[in-house]
């Protein structure tokens, strides 16, 4: 029958780390008999109802389900801790049981050689690792150091670039209103010049058509009255021949007669004013033409004009009211010295510049809306190109822009997500999908294509390096990255 608990020893287990050490404290009971070892016994740790006598442990022999009664042997399949090194005077280890006692000295782990405490034959060497440790750390604390140094560099670069770029969209959005107000003045002016030369109009501009119409006329007459004049003409020669041919001694009463009154008609015969007045009337004309010409017309009037709805009549409305309001300046003062022909050059000139503008602030505001990776850095990247040859290709590597294999077009820069780059819409592959590509950062020195590979065809995967990736390293990190160099052990 059990009936007290005595006390609790101080374990000491093989394997067992020292904050672990309290799990495997040797139970002593005092009871009937006790056990032959002197009555101490221990309990699996997943399973309190096992109860093993305490030299149980580490014998070789697995009893616990989760192998925790076997810390420092290779007896259970699956231990909860693995063993511990102590590697005194460098940073404790942790090694998987199956490598215990397996006749290699496995100093990365254990510098120790505790791993092999059963056979015996690694000796410690955890001061010259150690030292070696020690080396890797300072020199690799003084790169990391360099490198964010240089990082901050490139950050204030980059900050630098976002600034400008801020700058830029200020000086565009100041622009902006400046150039839209003088093209609308300038509209106005136009307006202006427009009804000034309207009104400047000839008489001969409002009444062309009906000159050009009695012009027309004029002519159709003298036309009519040369034709006429032939017909005379024949006819007056016809009688001429008679008069002059016939034979008198024929003594015929009508030819006689006929020729008689041909001779009266000839000597009567009135010079032809008609003819010399219609040429007149043509002259007069001409010189009404002219003079209306030269007469300016005033029978447009000013209302009529500006009731003509047009945009331009609107655009002047508002813009006089605009003016009249906010500009106090009178309508006179937008009267421009430049006609209608040298106004519409500069207002087609403005209204370019007003788009272009406008252009340029939609692709800054979109730039800046872009995630260029934390604190923007990628923007202190825009102008830089890094070259490398690999796999007997020259990559031309723009992680802002473009990625070029000798001429092939890889990709375009698309987008950057979860700290990769990615890069689409680059040349067509032979009987294929287009290149694609996506860039992996990571900390070295010096900005630098580290490797390509393509996974899939015509799907490329870099690793870039650059200062701008480096973190700083803690002591874990060191541990974890430093490997002995064996050949000074
Ligand atoms: C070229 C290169 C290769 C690619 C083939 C596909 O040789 O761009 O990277 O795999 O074309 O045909």
């Amino acid at each position: 029958m059990l009936l007290a608990i005595q006390w609790v020893l101080v374990a000491d287990v093989i394997g067992v780390s020292p904050e672990n050490q309290h799990l495997y404290t040797p139970i002593v009971e005092e009871g009937e008999g006790g056990d032959e070892a002197g009555g101490k016994y221990w309990y699996c740790l997943n399973d309190t109802s096992i109860k093993l006598q305490f030299h149980q442990i580490n014998d070789d022999i697995c009893d616990c389900p989760d192998g925790s009664d076997e810390p420092g042997t290779n007896a259970c399949p699956s231990t909860p801790f693995k063993f511990y090194c102590k590697n005194e005077g460098h940073f404790p280890g942790y090694i998987d049981q199956f490598k215990l006692n397996d006749g290699v000295c496995d100093y990365d782990i254990c510098c120790d050689g505790s791993d092999e405490y059963k056979i015996g034959n690694c000796e410690n060497k955890c001061k010259e690792i150690h030292q070696q440790f020690e080396e890797y750390r300072s020199k690799k604390l003084e790169t990391i150091s360099r490198a964010l140094e240089k990082k901050k560099s490139i950050l204030m670069l980059a900050q630098t670039k976002r600034k400008e770029l801020i700058k830029s969209l200020q000086d565009l959005e100041r622009a902006l209103p400046e150039t839209k107000l003088n093209l609308n003045k300038l509209k106005v002016e136009l307006e202006y010049a427009e009804q000034k030369e309207e009104k400047s109009e000839s008489v001969y501009d409002h009444l062309d058509n009906e000159f050009d119409g009695l012009q027309r006329k004029i002519d159709k007459h003298i036309k009519e009255m040369s034709r006429q004049e032939n017909k005379i003409q024949t006819l007056e020669k016809i009688l001429e021949w008679l008069s002059k041919n016939y034979n008198p001694n024929f003594n015929d009463l009508a030819v006689k007669d006929s020729i008689h009154k041909f001779q009266e008609y000839i000597s009567n015969k009135e010079e032809d004013d008609v003819k010399d007045d219609i040429h007149e009337t043509n002259k007069l004309i001409k010189e009404i033409i002219n003079k209306a010409k030269s007469m300016s017309h005033s029978g447009v009037s000013e209302e009529i004009a500006h009731f003509v709805p047009s945009l331009g009549n609107m655009l002047h409305h508002v813009f006089r009211l605009f003016s009249e309001k906010f500009l106090t300046k009178r309508s006179e003062e937008y009267v421009s010295p430049l006609s209608s022909n040298q106004l519409t050059p500069e207002i087609e000139k403005l209204e370019e510049k007003v788009k272009t503008i406008e252009q340029k602030i939609f692709l800054i505001k979109d730039d800046l809306n872009k995630d260029y990776g934390p604190d923007d850095v990628l923007r202190a990247f825009a102008q830089v190109t890094i070259t490398k040859n690999l796999g007997g290709y020259q990559y031309k590597v723009n992680l802002l822009n473009s990625i070029y294999q000798n001429d092939v077009l890889i990709g375009k820069f698309k987008e950057y997500k979860d700290g990769k780059i990615h890069f689409n819409n680059g040349a067509r592959c032979w009987n294929g999908p287009q290149r694609s590509a996506v860039v992996e950062l990571i900390c070295g020195e010096g900005l630098d294509v580290v490797s390509v590979s393509e996974p899939e065809k015509c799907h490329y995967s870099f690793i870039v390096q650059g200062e701008t990736w480096c973190q700083p390293i803690t002591d874990n990190d060191l541990q974890k990255s430093f490997e002995i160099n064996y050949e000074l052990l």
